[in-house]
């Protein structure tokens, strides 16, 4: 039901009335594949997933190179297909794939370590290739760590924060954007992604934000991101013109009072893509 919350809280108007030309590919359908699935019994729906990130990744890898995906969800385990599948649709026109990850979960496990079985809890491992996710397709264009950055960080689970302090994945949490301000460690990070000539996925689940103004998620942790530290990471990246795809997931409608939630997806998704008070006299960052 989140692609339709969307829908119906305007993200086609808001993006049309900004200039863009938009096309609305409908929803997706998973891949038929095989209902036995190579993965630990703990985990929820694996076949079913695979046959999404396959349906997903299909996809991404077609898009026109030029246009802007954004992949609407729904879960976060669709990142599983996003994410590899730009990177192929990346490295066909040789370049390289960083993806910035807004989320309060560092969705950084694998199946055989993830204690929930839930498969949001993964993309961002398996978009490494480098750990054991038997049963899902391979991963054609692995995203070197040092091309990944997540903001937002206050619920990482133990297996997953050993692997990540062993990482070379640029990681901030709460107490960092507290300390330094968003704004610092993402112009950063689009700083590198700007020299390398790379595209940029942004990955934004809906947790990212703090639950007093975006309560329609599953996964609610407080203390997270304000409306105005979020609204400023999406102008940045709109001033930076790297984004190149963008994933908008976790919305769960059935806990969202009168759309609350889905119109700040899109309000935020709106500064993203061009949308300002006034047109900037002075650069502060960059
Ligand atoms: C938890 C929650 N770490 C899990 N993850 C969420 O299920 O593995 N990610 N909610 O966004
Ligand atoms: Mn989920
Ligand atoms: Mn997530
Ligand atoms: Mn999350």
């Amino acid at each position: 039901m989140g692609p339709d919350a969307l829908r119906v809280a305007g993200l086609h108007d808001a993006l049309t009335g900004l200039g863009h030309h938009v096309t609305d590919l409908g929803n997706l359908s998973p891949l038929p594949v095989a209902d036995r699935c190579d993965m630990p019994a703990h985990i929820h729906a694996p076949a079913q997933t695979v046959g999404w990130t396959q349906a997903i990744a299909n996809t991404a890898q077609s898009i026109a190179v030029g246009d802007l995906p954004i992949f609407l969800g729904g879960d976060h385990s669709l990142s599983l297909g996003s994410v590899t599948g730009m990177a192929s649709h990346a490295a066909a026109q040789g370049k390289p794939q960083f993806v910035l990850w807004l989320d309060a979960h560092s969705d950084f496990h694998t199946p055989s370590s993830s204690t929930s079985g839930n498969l949001h809890g993964t993309p961002l491992a398996y978009a490494t290739g480098k750990f054991g996710f038997s049963g899902f397709p391979p991963v054609p264009n692995p995203i070197p760590e040092d091309h990944i950055c997540i903001l937002g960080l206050r619920s990482v689970d133990a297996a997953e924060r050993d692997m990540l302090q062993a990482s070379g994945i640029r990681r901030h949490d709460m107490r960092d954007i507290d300390e330094t301000g968003i704004a610092r460690p993402l112009a950063a990070f689009l700083d590198t992604v700007a020299q390398a000539n790379g595209a940029l996925h942004v990955s934004f689940d809906v947790d990212f934000l703090d639950p007093g103004f975006a309560p329609a998620v599953g996964t609610t942790v407080p203390g997270g991101a304000t409306i105005r530290e979020a609204h400023l990471v999406m102008e940045m990246i709109c001033d930076s013109g790297l984004m190149s795809s963008l994933d908008l997931v976790e919305l769960n409608p059935f806990l969202d009072e009168r759309g609350r939630t889905a119109q700040v997806m899109v309000d935020l998704v709106a500064s993203a893509l061009g949308r300002r008070v006034f047109d900037r006299q002075t650069q502060a960052f960059g």
